[in-house]
């Protein structure tokens, strides 16, 4: 058996653990999950639009729920682990600095990267107790189909991914996401929308360092790209379970840190997964 073939079984869940998939024709509804598969939503929105914020929010009012926020820090800092000395960690470098300072260089080495960071949080197994407590909640912020659907598709519209990059990129994720589609399944989306001018104004009031230079043509491009895929659903998409999948969009022009705000916002949330 080749390497890859091993690191495949041993990524692949015992079949005890892996969801089902809906039988031929049944909607994506409460019904199907007959109370005891978990609930596994992502919340989607363009840059600095406030998902950490959001989810923060999520942790909580439900403190029983699994959360899952994006490794930015782990792209801001690249660790080589154990390769010079044992037990050492070599630090190669910021790769989010490095797609923003040069994209046609790095934002293939980015996405393949966040994709696969992605991809491990999204494959780990939920904790046993919260299984046997039945209708577990899982929440991911953004998802390994915003970084195809959103960030890699951008970056080729944009010209920062050749076509050959582009190409070999859908190669692999899909390939990827077939292999383990029904680990990876989700239920629905929640999208975090406001217009690109708000989220220019959070992503200057965060002032994250690598993204001094980003402009507002950028998130109008990303803005698009959430309609295009959440809202209008023109996005070509390659797995059929995206295709119908419940999205909840939430209007996050007006500052969620008010509590009627945001009182309403976890009113809205809390329907919407009850309903899955
Ligand atoms: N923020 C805000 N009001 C909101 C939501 C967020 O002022 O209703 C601010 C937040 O404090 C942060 C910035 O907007 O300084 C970006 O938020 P976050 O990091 O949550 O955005 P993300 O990039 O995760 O979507
Ligand atoms: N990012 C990206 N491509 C992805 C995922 C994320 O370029 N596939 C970038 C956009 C932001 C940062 O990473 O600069 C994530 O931060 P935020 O949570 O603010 O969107
Ligand atoms: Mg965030």
């Amino acid at each position: 058996m080749t390497a890859s073939r091993v690191l495949l079984r041993l990524l692949r869940a015992p079949s005890g653990c892996m969801a089902q998939r809906p039988p031929e024709g049944v909607p994506l509804s409460r019904g199907l999950h007959a109370g005891h598969e978990p609930r596994r939503l992502s919340i989607e929105g363009n840059i600095a639009v406030g998902k950490s914020t959001f989810v923060k929010l999520l942790m909580k009012t439900y403190p029983e729920w699994h959360i899952a926020t994006e490794p930015v820090a782990t792209w801001q800092n690249i660790q080589a682990v154990g390769t010079q000395k044992a037990c050492t960690t070599q630090s190669l470098g910021n790769l989010l600095d490095m797609m923003y300072q040069e994209p046609a260089r790095w934002s293939y080495m980015f996405q393949t990267f966040s994709f696969m960071s992605r991809l491990k949080i999204q494959l780990e197994p939920l904790p046993e107790k919260l299984l046997q407590a039945g209708k577990a909640v899982q929440i991911f912020e953004r998802s390994v189909y915003s970084d195809r659907y959103i960030f890699a598709k951008n970056l080729f519209e944009n010209g920062s991914l050749s076509d050959i990059e582009w190409h070999i990129y859908q190669e692999w994720h899909s390939f990827l996401l077939q292999e383990f589609a029904s680990r990876l399944r989700l239920h629905g989306f929640i999208y975090l929308r406001a217009t690109p001018q708000v989220c220019l104004k959070r992503l200057h009031q965060r002032a994250r360092e690598e993204e001094r230079g980003i402009e507002l043509t950028y998130l109008e491009q990303l803005h698009d790209q959430h309609e295009a895929w959440l809202v209008h659903r023109t996005t070509k998409l390659h797995f059929e379970t995206l295709v119908n999948i419940p999205v909840l969009v939430l209007d996050v022009n007006d500052d969620f840190s008010e509590v009627t705000k945001e009182e309403e916002l976890m009113r809205k949330v809390n329907t919407f997964v009850k309903n899955l």
